[in-house]
């Protein structure tokens, strides 16, 4: 097992990693900004080094000072968590150059997942589900144009550099087309320096449904099962839970086999998670994968029992899976609500000094959180304050439990989205998990939805 782990990230992700690794008797080194001196992971790590300044390109994604910091302190791996540098091919390929341990997949893995056209054609030649589209990286217009007469409109456009929402144009009819793919290409080379795109057809309003996959690096893969993640606004989650509402018995047995199956033929291991679209028929289709640990992964550790930061470190080091697939199952519910730093109706940041901090507790209710009283929230990073997750026996009851932890909740001094939450839970198309990719669209357009987000606001200290 490692000696010494350096975490190449800030916020809870670092604090839920240093605790994985106390827990596994392994030292930790905190690597921090001069924005986040007073920021507990620098508090709760065995080490601190100072990487740069504030901007996360000469802090955070400074690979030099993180490479520099890791053999000072005699680090013999390192964990990206999420953002960051945690799917930097090349990154992963410098640490193993330097016999540092990329807590991670194989650089190989990190790379084809980052090339949606790759990740695409390895999916489909692995057997998992694709909807109509372009074999490869498309041409030309005029290929475009014929591929998608022969699939149908609307059809979506997206860049092979792309993911999570970026580059992507939705192309309703023929003649917007030619024009479509030369602005999106365009746009594609100005955000990425890659103009390659491909095109799919447009499913109207699907859920967003993952896999997580877990394996060793001795051939064994498992899954542990669905999240759901259709409560989105702008490519950002807000809601998380597992299992999902929309998926079977059935259906969670085949969307797990296939992802396993995927995972077996390409040689797969660490944490990965395979993002599935839903139609309205339950059919699904393979949409990106990713190679990191997620932030929502704290509501699949809840339901399965497995600690997954835990067992990536232990795979990371070589370990076999500690587990088969017929060891684990779902037991009860979980839910994620992302308590951000911003205006609950506007959804504009709102960073600054939390000046009364109190989360809530009891049983069933974890808090993943960075914040203290006293402590500010830097503007240079993202918006996140706690990830606020709940369990229990059943999906009413959890959706109850959230209600009472949202209420409990006390953050002042800035604004934050749990009004949005308390409003979002009362929604009757989330307590019947009838919901979709729209659902934040619809409940700001809805009369209901806008007085319930209002009451929230006014109930909130
Ligand atoms: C789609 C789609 C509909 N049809 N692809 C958005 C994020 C990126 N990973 C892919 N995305 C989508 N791809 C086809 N063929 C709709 C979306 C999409 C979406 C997907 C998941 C969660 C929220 C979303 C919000 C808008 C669009």
């Amino acid at each position: 097992m490692f000696k010494k782990v350096l975490i190449a990230n800030r916020g809870e992700i670092a604090l839920r990693v240093i605790r994985a690794c106390r827990e596994l008797g392994i030292a930790t080194v905190a690597v921090h900004s001069t924005a986040d001196a007073n920021a507990l992971h620098v508090r709760f790590a065995d080490e601190a080094v100072c990487i740069g300044p504030p901007p996360s390109k000469e802090s955070y994604l400074n690979v030099p000072a993180l490479l520099s910091a890791a053999e000072i302190t005699r680090a013999d791996a390192i964990h990206p968590g999420y953002g960051f540098l945690s799917e930097n091919a090349e990154f992963a390929e410098v640490c193993a150059k330097c016999q540092i341990t990329f807590i991670g997949p194989k650089a190989e893995h990190i790379r084809l997942m980052g090339n949606k056209v790759r990740a695409r054609d390895a999916a489909k030649a692995a057997g998992l589900p694709l909807l109509p589209g372009s074999p490869g990286v498309l041409k030309s217009a005029e290929e475009a144009e014929a591929l998608a007469k022969d699939i149908g409109f609307p059809v979506i456009l997206k860049a092979a550099a792309g993911g999570g929402g970026r580059g992507m144009k939705i192309v309703r009819e023929p003649r917007a087309l030619a024009q479509a793919f030369a602005t999106a290409s365009a746009e594609a080379v100005n955000a990425f320096s890659n103009g390659d795109m491909y095109l799919e057809r447009y499913v109207e309003k699907p859920r967003h449904i993952e896999i997580q996959i877990v394996g060793d690096v001795h051939g064994s893969v498992v899954h542990l099962f669905e999240r759901e993640c259709s409560v989105q606004r702008r490519h950002q989650k807000l809601i998380e839970e597992s299992p999902s509402m929309a998926v079977s018995p059935e259906l969670r047995e085949e969307m797990g086999r296939v992802s396993v199956e995927a995972m077996k033929a390409i040689g797969y291991s660490n944490l990965g998670t395979i993002e599935y679209l839903m139609d309205e028929k339950g059919r699904f289709y393979f949409m990106e994968m990713n190679t990191r640990v997620q932030v929502e992964h704290p509501v699949t550790e809840q339901v399965t029992g497995v600690d997954l930061v835990r067992t990536q470190l232990l795979l990371a080091a070589g370990e076999k899976l500690p587990f088969t697939q017929a060891d684990l199952s779902i037991k009860g519910a979980s839910i994620e609500c992302r308590v951000n730093a911003e205006d609950p109706v506007t959804f504009a940041p709102w960073p600054g000094k939390i000046t009364a901090y109190s989360p809530p507790g009891g049983y069933g209710v974890r808090v993943d959180s960075a914040a203290y009283e006293n402590y500010t929230i830097p503007a240079h990073y993202d918006s996140l304050v706690a990830k606020l997750i709940v369990t229990a026996d059943n999906r009413d009851l959890a959706i109850r439990r959230m209600q009472r932890a949202l209420a409990e909740y006390v953050v002042q001094g800035i604004r934050t989205n749990i009004p949005f939450h308390r409003a979002a839970l009362q929604e009757e198309s989330f307590i019947r998990g009838e919901y979709d990719t729209r659902f934040v669209e619809r409940m700001h357009a809805s009369e209901t939805g806008t007085q319930r987000l209002r009451k929230a606001v006014e109930e909130t200290p």
